[in-house]
């Protein structure tokens, strides 16, 4: 046997010595430096093969490579031994009390989002209204066609839109959920809040989320009137915002109401004075609103000629800003905990 193979063998039986003294991971983290590092032992030997004749090279490279597997091997093994062994003397020392109790983690709280959504229900809740609650992933059909949006509608454009096939998308508001209500409950009168998430492709600013909650409201009955749906919005202002709060009706706009009006409450901060919040008007928008389309009632399953309604779609997020002194919507989801403590 010729010099390098008989090196192949004392380096095999060294190493392996060697690595059976190795008692903690410093000591083995040294040998695998020394023995199969870049430029350890097993590497220099292999640069050997250039003395060998060259019909002997492939054998010795593959021993050397045999050899290479058995010592990476052990070596697994052998670390193995050693972290067990550390973690046995460690156990033994007693630096590691497994009986100790965990750390605690303080009790959460509920999202300043779901607490006002609780709010808001509560009141509807001691008017009457139930809670309805319809699908976020909607069709072309529910969120724009009943509501009287055929396709290329104008007024399709008041909420750019998260689309996911040509006919289904994410809703934009919660109106759609009228119409599976209506359907639902036929011929029963109705008396419901649907809240939800809505989706809209806009830009994100400081007032604007592409994600963002709606409460929508749907009265249906015999005699329903405008005078109705005025006194139900004012008394929730009053419930939400205080016993003297005042209530501002504008005409307005929506394919689904007719007429259309945007409710108004007189400004939290300044009470009507005028100030940086209601932007000097005295006003703050409380919720888009209107008695329900006729369309959109014979949609629903309901007989306008017999029928009629109201219903109104309040933000969530925007009040409950105005309400706190929040000046940017993305603070609502950004999961900071130093934001969602304060509430
Ligand atoms: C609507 O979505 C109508 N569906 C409301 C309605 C329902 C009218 C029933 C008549 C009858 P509008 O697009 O204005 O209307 O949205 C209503 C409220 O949602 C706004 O006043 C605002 O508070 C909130 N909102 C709308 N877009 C955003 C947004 N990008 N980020 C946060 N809040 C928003």
């Amino acid at each position: 046997m010729n010099a390098p193979y008989e090196r192949l063998e004392q380096l095999e039986q060294e190493a392996l010595a060697a690595l059976e003294s190795a008692m903690d991971s410093g000591a083995l983290q040294e040998w695998h430096r020394l023995y199969l590092g870049r430029k350890g032992e097993l590497t220099s030997l292999l640069r050997l093969v250039a003395e060998l004749p060259e019909d002997e090279r492939p054998t010795f490279g593959r021993a050397a490579n045999t050899l290479k597997a058995t010592l990476e091997s052990a070596y697994e093994q052998r670390v193995e031994t050693v972290r067990r062994q550390e973690l046995e003397r460690e156990l033994a020392r007693g630096a590691l009390d497994v009986t100790l109790p965990g750390r605690p983690l303080g009790p959460g709280h509920l999202h300043l989002t779901t607490q006002t959504l609780r709010r808001i229900y509560a009141i509807f809740a001691e008017m009457g209204f139930q809670v309805y609650e319809a699908p976020d992933v909607e069709t072309d059909e529910f969120n724009f066609e009943l509501l009287n949006m055929p396709p290329h509608h104008p007024a399709r454009d008041m909420w750019d839109t998260f689309w996911i096939t040509d006919k289904v998308l994410l809703r934009t508001h919660t109106s759609p959920g009228q119409i599976r209500v209506m359907r639902e409950r036929y011929p029963e009168p109705i008396r419901v809040i649907l809240p939800g998430k809505c989706y809209r492709y806009e830009q994100i600013t400081a007032r604007s989320e592409h994600q963002f909650y709606q409460v929508e409201g749907l009265a249906v009955g015999h005699g329903i009137r405008m005078s109705d749906l005025i006194g139900t919005l004012t008394e929730f202002a009053r419930r939400l915002y205080g016993p003297d709060r005042r209530i501002r009706i504008r005409g307005s706009y929506f394919p689904f109401t007719e007429p259309s009006v945007e409710a108004d409450m007189d400004c939290i901060l300044c009470r009507g004075a005028g100030c940086r919040v209601c932007k000097y008007s005295g006003w703050l928008e409380i919720a888009g609103a209107g008695m329900v389309h006729p369309q959109v009632l014979r949609n629903g399953g309901y007989d306008p000629d017999e029928w009629s309604g109201f219903a109104f779609g309040m933000g969530v997020e925007r009040p409950a800003m105005l309400q706190y002194s929040i000046d940017d919507i993305r603070l609502f989801y950004g999961n900071d905990l130093r934001f969602l403590r304060q509430f």
